[in-house]
């Protein structure tokens, strides 16, 4: 049985973390009162956040999962009030960690873009690679790209930081990629958020069975270690009159992934996890997808779990050497910050201009 430590720092970071206890807990209003989680592992869940309110927000989370830091109302995308936070708070968020046991793996979810989880995410995965030996893993959402300059300028250090630090694994997830998940805001968010739960918990599921031909978290770390220790996420459900060969291209499209990115050219590693009943797994066609696979991206690992009754399900994952959409975000970001520059500059010459003007003047009544 493996012992799962789960983050969810900010808004974002929570509110994903909700969903994840969502679908564990079974989905029920009330499950969080009664119901056991629906892991093999034993998985420890965080809520962490600046801001009480967001906490407050939280349907599926328990109470004594949510940690909050006293700090006004969140941090107002301000990563430099958000690191100084952190610091300040250090000891107490390292203890509650500390407080829940011994872990094989750690997976710290939040939006590059906010002010809290962003700043506090890099510096607390720093402090845990000190501590402990297990790997850890960042989900990292982007923002929208028309969200702004602050956001993007955010996004950018964020990433920056946290590939600085030793982070066994950045998992991308882009707002803006998938922004058709909903009409409105609200909607977006809560199917992206459902998006990464259902991929997540399929993933522990996996790394957690002790049938044959699976793949398991030693396999998953190696997958991680390989690139540029980016990776992202593909998914599937196939439908009854669906091949499984079909659901697997499915879950590598651009309808499956989390984060922009061209399989068969940028990932060096790849892993594949087919589940579902005997009928829908034809062996020769998975073998045919998982040959055409690794001979573009080299080794693939893959995982087949016999689930009576269930239709098939797809999860794959790659690990980066490159990634175009990635080059253009930084891009971007460099001009946002080059944007926020000039104002500023513009915001200076302006006060000096006036201090100019009124220089000698006394008023005179
Ligand atoms: N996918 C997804 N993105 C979200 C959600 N909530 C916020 N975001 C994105 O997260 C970014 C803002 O970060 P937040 O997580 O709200 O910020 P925070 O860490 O709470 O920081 P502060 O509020 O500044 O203290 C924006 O790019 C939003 O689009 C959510 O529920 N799902
Ligand atoms: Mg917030």
């Amino acid at each position: 049985m493996l012992n799962i430590l789960l983050l969810g720092i900010g808004q974002c970071g929570n509110r994903i973390l909700d969903a994840i206890n969502h679908l564990s807990l079974g989905g029920g209003r009330f499950s969080k009162y009664y119901s056991q989680q629906q892991y093999v592992s034993n998985v420890q869940t965080i809520a962490i956040n600046t801001a009480l309110n967001d906490l407050k927000e939280l349907k599926h989370t328990r109470a004594k999962d949510r940690v909050h830091i006293p700090y006004l109302h969140g941090v107002g995308a301000n990563r430099n009030i958000g690191k100084q936070c952190f610091i300040e708070n250090r000891d107490m968020i390292l203890r509650t960690i500390e407080e829940r046991g011994n872990f094989d793996v750690a997976f710290v979810i939040t939006s590059a873009s906010g002010g809290t989880g962003s700043s506090f995410t890099p510096l607390l995965v720093k402090e845990l690679k000190e501590r402990y030996s297990f790997p850890i893993y960042s989900i990292i959402v982007l923002p929208f790209r028309e969200e702004g300059t602050l956001y993007m300028q955010n996004a950018a250090f964020c990433l920056q930081e946290l590939r600085e630090t030793s982070v066994d694994g950045v998992i991308l997830v882009d707002n803006q990629f998938l922004k058709q998940a909903g009409k409105d805001i609200k909607t977006a968010y809560d199917s992206i958020n459902r998006m990464v739960a259902d991929r997540f918990l399929f993933l522990i599921r996996a790394l957690d069975s002790e049938m044959m031909m699976v793949t398991d978290l030693g396999d998953f770390n190696t997958l991680m270690a390989s690139g540029a220790r980016l990776a992202t996420f593909g998914f599937a459900k196939g439908g009854k009159n669906q091949s499984i060969k079909d659901v697997i291209k499915e879950s590598m499209s651009p309808r499956g992934l989390l984060f922009s990115t061209q399989p068969y050219e940028e990932a060096v590693r790849a892993m594949i996890i087919i589940q579902g009943d005997k009928k829908y797994l034809d062996i020769n066609e998975i073998t045919s997808e998982v040959e055409t696979l690794s001979s573009n991206v080299g080794h693939v690992f893959k995982g087949v779990l016999i689930r009576n009754r269930e239709e098939p399900q797809v999860l794959t994952i790659f690990s980066l050497s490159a990634s175009e959409e990635l080059d253009k975000f930084y891009l971007e970001a460099i001009e946002a910050i080059k944007k926020e520059k000039e104002q500023k500059e513009r915001t200076k010459s302006q006060k000096e201009v006036a201090n100019d003007l009124f220089k000698g003047i006394e008023p005179e009544y």
